[in-house]
């Protein structure tokens, strides 16, 4: 029988990802989802016939246990966050709910459906969790590379609430004896990202420029310098983590870092064009607190896991823009050929 996979955060950028990887292994792959009609579906819309769909909500307790139990999943990956930092200001609160205390809903989902901590030993199974967790855990860098050793120091309201998660998930490992990890992941990016995220942002406005629908590209601190890998390869290693003898939590990144300034350069010189032409700094995307270096030290998922990065960045921001070109190119063409009817 194959093995039954529910992911909260379907619709995002790794759960994409992550199905059809899973889906290649054999999986059953459940995605919880929110809303009767959620309209980022689409992201996962070349996989509907492969995947099942359940109706729950990271702020619903009810809505996960009776997810859970109608799954009765042998892995959950919880992907489903407030994942962009600059909202978590605007939405401290909203973010403290989702990205931090949904991860002790799902936690205690599994904890009730499973039976763990009953006292009747035959009620319980092993159910296998992953959490999301996130390289803004350390914010404020007091080492560098940052490893599963380094001390947190969240700089942003989101940050804040991933190292609620990541603890009540170590909490709930200890506590209950429950196969429950985190993936620190440091940033990761694809065609696939959502428009807000600075690499995504940089890839598609260089094309619209390239194509001629933009003339200039907004950005906020160009000095940030972030340990950048591609989503495609990231996913493999949440996966990895749930098929070990022991329970244990890993950094995920490239051990390289970029600035976004190195991003924007390598964008533009992707369609020959000079970057200082156009990017212009607004102080609406500085944030209130900055996380200025992020970088990775994988050691312990090459290890143990056997994990390594395939894409490098260079290759990752071309092909980004190389996909967006394509795809405006697409959207240009279907409306000039729309303009020839009138509907
Ligand atoms: P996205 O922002 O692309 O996706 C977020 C997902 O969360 C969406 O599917 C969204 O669903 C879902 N979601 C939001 N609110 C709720 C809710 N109340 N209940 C259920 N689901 C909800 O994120 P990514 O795919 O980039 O990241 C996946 C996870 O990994 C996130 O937890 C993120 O914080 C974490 N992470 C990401 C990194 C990265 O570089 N990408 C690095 C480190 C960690 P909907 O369609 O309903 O809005
Ligand atoms: P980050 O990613 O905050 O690291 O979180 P993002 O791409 O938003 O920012 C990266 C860096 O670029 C700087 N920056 C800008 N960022 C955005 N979005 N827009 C701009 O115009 C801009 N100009 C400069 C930022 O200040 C920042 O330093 C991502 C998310 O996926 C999180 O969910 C995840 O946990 C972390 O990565 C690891």
């Amino acid at each position: 029988m194959s093995r039954r996979a529910l992911i909260t955060g379907i619709t995002g950028q790794d759960g994409s990802y992550l199905a059809e990887h899973l889906l290649e292994l054999g999986y059953e792959v459940w995605g919880l989802v929110r809303g009767q009609a959620n309209p980022r579906l689409s992201r996962v819309s070349r996989l509907v016939h492969d995947l099942r769909f359940v109706e729950g909500d990271l702020l619903d307790q009810s809505s996960l246990i009776a997810a859970i139990d109608r799954v009765q999943p042998d892995e959950v990956y919880n992907l489903g966050a407030i994942s962009y930092v600059p909202l978590s200001w605007q939405q401290a609160e909203l973010t403290g709910e989702v990205t931090g205390l949904g991860v002790l809903r799902v936690l205690e989902a599994l904890r009730v459906v499973s039976g763990v901590g009953s006292s009747s030993s035959a009620a319980s199974r092993q159910v296998r969790f992953y959490q999301a967790s996130s390289s803004e855990m350390f914010g404020k860098v007091v080492e560098t590379p940052q490893s599963e050793t380094t001390v947190f120091h969240p700089r942003s309201p989101y940050g804040v609430a991933k190292a609620y998660g990541h603890f009540i998930t170590r909490n709930y490992r200890e506590s209950f004896g429950m196969y429950a990890v985190s993936g620190i992941l440091f940033n990761h990016e694809s065609p696939r990202r959502g428009l807000e995220f600075v690499t995504r942002k940089i890839s598609h406005t260089v094309a619209k420029i390239k194509l001629g629908l933009a003339n200039e590209l907004k950005l906020g601190n160009l000095d940030a310098r972030r340990d950048w890998g591609f989503a495609g390869d990231y996913v493999s290693a949440m996966h990895l983590m749930l098929q070990q003898e022991e329970p244990r939590d890993y950094v995920v990144g490239t051990g390289i870092m970029h600035s976004v300034r190195d991003a924007v350069r390598i964008a533009f010189g992707a369609v020959d064009l000079d970057w200082s032409q156009y990017v212009v700094v607004d102080e609406e995307f500085v944030r209130p607190a900055e996380v200025e270096t992020l970088c990775a030290d994988p050691t312990r998922a090459r290890e143990d896991l056997g994990w390594q990065p395939r894409l490098k960045f260079e290759e990752l921001m071309t092909m980004m823009v190389e996909a967006d070109l394509a795809h405006l190119t697409r959207a240009q063409k279907y409306d000039e050929y729309s303009a020839h009817f009138e509907w």
